[in-house]
């Protein structure tokens, strides 16, 4: 039996591990039922994974398997409740998938297997089984580094497959896979190699989980355009919307028209604004605040209601904890929870009579932002870009997608962006653009010096750019653009797109502010030796390091 063992993001205490209580808030028992969740995931996938090979079909495995995996992200849900809920959606789902499965004289040794056959009752027995399923339950701890960089690539993955599932999209071949990948980490006889191989593949699925997302996205709501963000307030009562769920924004603005209630974007939404579909209402204002981590001072300000559509929800504060609703994957105890119905609608009239209470925002930051520069957007500029850096008025693009978070380490990326050289570009995705998309880095003959594409699973975008540079100049390999990733990582999502960049063979990324916690020292000397991984030093010394270049 274990204590709490977490180790999934970057904030995990010591750099190694949270064992008494998350850094995030999440305390020993919420760790442990999200731990049995994974396990109730795996129950799922066995099942789904050996059927997909005949008839019995079963229609909400992937559907279930997403949810599951999603809840388990960092900053996402706290609420045991919930949890406990989905554990035995699952058990059900297993238990009737099990039955069909033998009626259909399917009988496979992994239908034996504790995952598939444990039941519990009472919440007492899921509460002493969920203390039995942790991470350390693996013993060697290179197997466990990869199985675990594998589920939380697959975190990521179900997090993307679950927003184009809103929006109507998905991938067979993305759902099995996932089945498939979970399968894969309960064999005991799996080899380093084996999982290495399985890490690549996950990081293909991806690039496909993210192609998808992209496709969703752009064609519902038309493709990502230039658009300068205010970031001030209005005078009419607001609602903020944080997250990443462009289907609830939707519905929300839709249900907000004419209500006298102004809807404001928080965090990764603000990659609303740059979508056609949502300019046409009058009530959607600008963007309040910054990245996740300083949402308690933000969420106060605010003064109206906030909607939390996915991660990175932080356990809030007395001040505005009435105020916050959440919806989908999220949850926290206390906090209301804005369930869909059968039809994928959400009603969210409480939320709005609520903000027809409130006071207007109060104004924190004044002025404008830029964005927009998803693939699409940047394949018009194309002609401008490839000018620019033939002509040598570009010298330098720096990829800095990924996550923000707490730790003052990360000062690093606003001082990096200050000190880059003017003839740099930053590629960027993701909240980690808050570290430096206020700082008025000018442009470069009419392109911004900071192009944002949008979400962290907008990064699809930022290689897709890669790509079609690679061409315009004839390269026969993208590690020959001036091109250099300097990727800041916080949750799971992050992990998702790092396989994905891998997969696609970009070399010699920069991973900080600190390497993943779960990596064990053998595999980050393969991640090393395969694919030039490395961690960053000072500002002073990686500026010297990618552009020649000291800082003064
Ligand atoms: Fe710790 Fe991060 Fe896990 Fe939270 S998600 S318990 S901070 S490692
Ligand atoms: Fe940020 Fe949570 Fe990762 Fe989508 S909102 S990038 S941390």
């Amino acid at each position: 039996m274990n204590n709490m063992f977490c180790f999934q993001c970057q904030e995990a205490a010591k750099g190694t591990g949270c064992t008494i209580a998350g850094v995030c808030g999440k305390d020993a028992d919420t760790a442990a039922l999200q731990d049995l969740l994974i396990y109730s995931a795996k129950g799922v996938a066995v099942l789904a994974s050996e059927l997909n090979k005949t008839d019995v079909n079963c229609n909400e495995c992937s559907e279930y398997i997403s949810e599951a995996l999603f809840i388990t992200i960092t900053n996402a849900n706290f609420d045991k409740k919930a949890i406990i809920n989905k554990i035995r959606e699952g058990m059900e789902i297993r238990n009737s998938l099990r039955k069909k499965g033998y009626e259909a004289g399917v009988n496979v040794p992994m239908f034996e297997h504790d995952v598939v056959k444990w039941n519990a009752g009472s919440d007492d027995e899921i509460f002493a089984k969920s203390k039995t399923v942790g991470i350390l339950e693996e013993k060697n701890e290179d197997i466990r580094s990869l199985k675990e960089l594998i589920i939380y690539g697959l975190k990521g993955m179900a997090a993307y497959a679950s927003h184009a599932f809103q929006l109507k999209y998905s991938d067979k071949e993305v759902n099995k896979f996932m089945a498939k990948a979970l399968t894969e980490t309960l064999r005991t006889d799996i080899t380093a190699d084996e999982l290495v191989a399985l890490t690549l593949e996950t990081g293909k699925f991806g690039v496909d989980v993210m192609a998808l997302l992209d496709k969703a996205n752009t064609t519902t709501y038309g493709h990502p355009e230039i658009t300068e963000v205010d970031l001030g307030v209005r005078k009419n009562p607001g609602i903020l919307i944080s997250g990443h769920d462009l289907k609830d924004i939707e519905m929300l603005l839709e249900q907000t028209q004419g209500q006298g209630v102004d809807v404001y974007t928080h965090s990764e939404m603000l990659a609303a604004q740059y979508y056609p579909a949502f300019k046409k209402y009058e009530h959607f204002a600008g963007n309040y605040g910054n990245a996740w981590w300083q949402q308690d001072k933000e969420f106060t300000s605010f003064n109206g209601p906030i909607l939390m559509t996915t991660n990175c929800l932080t356990p809030p504060k007395v001040e505005y904890i009435d105020r916050i609703y959440s919806t989908g994957a999220v949850g926290f105890e206390g906090v209301k929870y804005i369930q869909q119905d059968e039809n994928g609608n959400k009603d969210f009239s409480e939320i709005i009579e609520h903000a027809k209470k409130c006071a207007p925002p109060t104004e924190i930051e004044t002025g404008k932002i830029v964005g927009g520069f998803a693939h699409h957007q940047v394949q018009q500029l194309a002609g401008k870009v490839v000018e620019a850096v033939k002509n040598k008025n570009i010298s330098q693009f720096f990829v800095m997608a990924g996550c923000d978070g707490r730790h003052k380490s990360r000062n690093y990326y606003t001082d990096f962006a200050k000190e880059l050289p003017n003839d740099t570009v930053i590629l960027t995705a993701g909240c980690a653009k808050y570290r430096y998309n206020k700082l008025n880095l000018g442009d470069i003959g009419g392109i911004p010096r900071v192009l944002d594409a949008g979400q962290c699973n907008d990064s699809y975008s930022l290689v897709l750019t890669a790509l079609s540079l690679k061409e315009a100049f004839s390269l026969d390999d993208i590690n020959e653009l001036p091109i250099t990733y300097n990727i800041a990582w916080y949750e799971q999502k992050a992990v998702i797109v790092l396989l994905a960049l891998l997969y696609l063979g970009v070399k010699d990324i920069h991973l900080g502010p600190t390497l993943p916690a779960f990596l064990s020292p053998n595999v980050v000397n393969v991640l090393v030796e395969n694919f030039g991984i490395s961690g960053i030093s000072s500002v002073e010394n990686d500026i010297k390091k990618f552009t020649g270049v000291s800082v003064s």
